[in-house]
């Protein structure tokens, strides 16, 4: 393990990342909200490599995320704990009716249970610590505590006020406690997961405390630097087995000036940790090239089944997106009638890159459907192909514009988009370009529209996640023959 690891270590809308070690092995969870299958499981052995190996929440059952679940709603900040020879997952869906959730898996690459619900722990992001005697304290913002039972998630007496955090900073939230030596330790998210977020940690003599807050507190945060990674915190600790530890955090990279707009969400970040006087001490954040940066990655429906890193917006059935009905295509079956809709047939993935390329061959000849990038239901720009005609979309907060239009050959078709810098006399003026276009078959890209990404932006739409890049029907059925992801360096 290198001691300056490049960042970002998982790159893309990775945010809230909770990690643990068994052996040589790490696993890593993160928050997933409106997208299913949720919480991507992340498998490493050195904490900068990282392989997505599943998600904990693929079924229904696990995961119900109903039309009303806003963009950003859903699945919030998991704790990934091993404990007595399995795993423990909790999370919170902030959907009617869930609330916070705990499941078990003896693989972190699933399956994992159904829902055990914790229906006694108010609030959001619930941490898992076990303490000598096995009793199992559930951590959540705010920050208050309740013991609970993790087999049937009754708790075991009243929530209790552990800790405010420093005085004066909002939200005191995303919670881990952890025994290291005779002290249990209390880390913390405060400031907000905006510009103002740090991390701050208190210690005391037992997992309810009394806590004594760190005097080097936050003990991490970029709030008012021109650092280039912002709006660093929601941390989780490790050791490694050599003995040193980490921390994995969130943060973001924005672009285009001061403040900037960050386009791919808030980012899984690593960083080395010390012990000073019993206190953690945070190691610089290395910026670098994310770990596969400049990678292709293609799929070519082949398989029965989707590749993990595949994502639909709330819900995905086996009628409105399969590739078992034409083989070696995925078909989508509209089910609204555009991205604006909360329903949509969408099959898409997290853009990990500040510039890439995205491309696939889509058959409208029986419906219609694109390429999109989507930041939520008010904010995506779209190609899309029906038999015979082709148009840029862009829908930016409640306008809602057709950017070019024009007639192409029936029949199939490659579309593309591309993420482009500016140049360096508009940089200034936001993060990127998104160029939408049509590709002929000697690979010559003609763009009909190229579009300011400042509107794709999380400073521009608000919310918790990052640009999605994906294919997604408008009506009828929309056939996609491949699809091709490229980072550029
Ligand atoms: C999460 C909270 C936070 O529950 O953002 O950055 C919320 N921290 O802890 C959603 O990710």
């Amino acid at each position: 393990m290198s001691d300056h690891a490049p960042n970002p270590v998982i790159a893309g809308f990775h945010p809230d990342p909770s990690v643990c070690r068994v052996g040589d092995d790490y696993y890593l969870a993160c928050s997933s909200f409106e997208y299913f299958p949720g919480v991507p499981i992340f498998h490493s052995r050195d904490l900068v490599h990282w392989t997505q190996i599943g998600n904990a929440l693929e079924r229904p059952a696990q995961l119900r995320l109903p039309a009303g679940t806003s963009s950003s709603g859903g699945v919030y900040a998991p704790t990934l704990r091993h404990h007595d020879g399995r795993f423990w997952l909790a999370v919170t869906n902030v959907s009617d009716g869930e609330g916070n959730l705990l499941f078990t898996a003896t693989d972190p690459a699933g399956p994992w249970s159904d829902p055990i619900r914790l229906s006694g722990v108010p609030g959001i992001d619930p941490d898992l610590a076990w303490d000598e005697d096995g009793a199992c304290w559930c951590t959540f913002a705010g920050i208050g505590q309740v013991r609970i039972d993790p087999w049937t998630g009754r708790t075991a007496e009243e929530p209790r006020k552990l800790w405010s955090g420093t005085p004066g900073a909002a939200a005191p939230e995303a919670p881990h406690l952890y025994r290291i030596g005779e002290y249990w330790y209390l880390l913390i998210a405060e400031g907000g997961t905006e510009r103002g977020h740090g991390v701050s940690v208190a210690r005391g003599p037992a997992p309810g405390g009394p806590f004594e807050p760190c005097p080097a507190n936050p003990i991490l945060t970029h709030r008012s630097t021109g650092h280039p990674i912002q709006n660093t915190g929601h941390a989780d600790l490790v050791q490694a087995r050599d003995g040193s530890w980490w921390m994995v955090l969130l943060g973001v990279r924005p672009r285009g000036g001061t403040p900037g707009w960050h386009v791919l969400g808030r980012e899984t970040f690593l960083a080395p940790v010390t012990w000073v006087d019993g206190w953690p001490v945070v190691g610089e954040l290395v910026s670098g090239a994310p770990a596969g940066s400049g990678a292709v990655s293609r799929d070519d429906f082949d398989l029965a089944e989707l590749r993990p890193y595949w994502i639909s917006v709330r819900s995905r059935s086996a009628d409105s997106c399969t590739t078992k009905e034409r083989p070696g295509w995925l078909t989508l079956r509209a089910r609204g009638a555009s991205l604006d809709d909360a329903d949509v047939a969408f099959l898409g993935r997290r853009v990990q890159h500040l510039r890439w390329r995205a491309r696939t061959l889509i058959d409208p000849t029986r419906g219609s459907g694109g390429l999109a990038v989507r930041l939520d239901e008010r904010h995506h720009y779209e190609i899309e192909a029906a038999d015979g005609r082709v148009r840029v979309i862009a829908r930016i907060g409640s306008l809602r514009t057709v950017a070019a239009e024009r007639a192409v050959p029936a029949g199939p078709l490659a579309l593309g988009v591309h993420a482009d810098d500016l140049p360096p006399k508009d940089a200034r003026s936001g993060p990127d370009t998104l160029s939408f276009g049509i590709e002929t078959e000697d690979g010559a890209f003609t763009v009909l529209a190229a579009l300011d990404g400042r509107y794709l932006s999380t400073e521009v739409a608000g919310g918790f996640t990052g640009r999605v890049i994906g294919m997604y029907a408008a009506t009828g059925e929309a056939h996609f023959d491949w699809f091709a992801y490229e980072g550029r360096p």
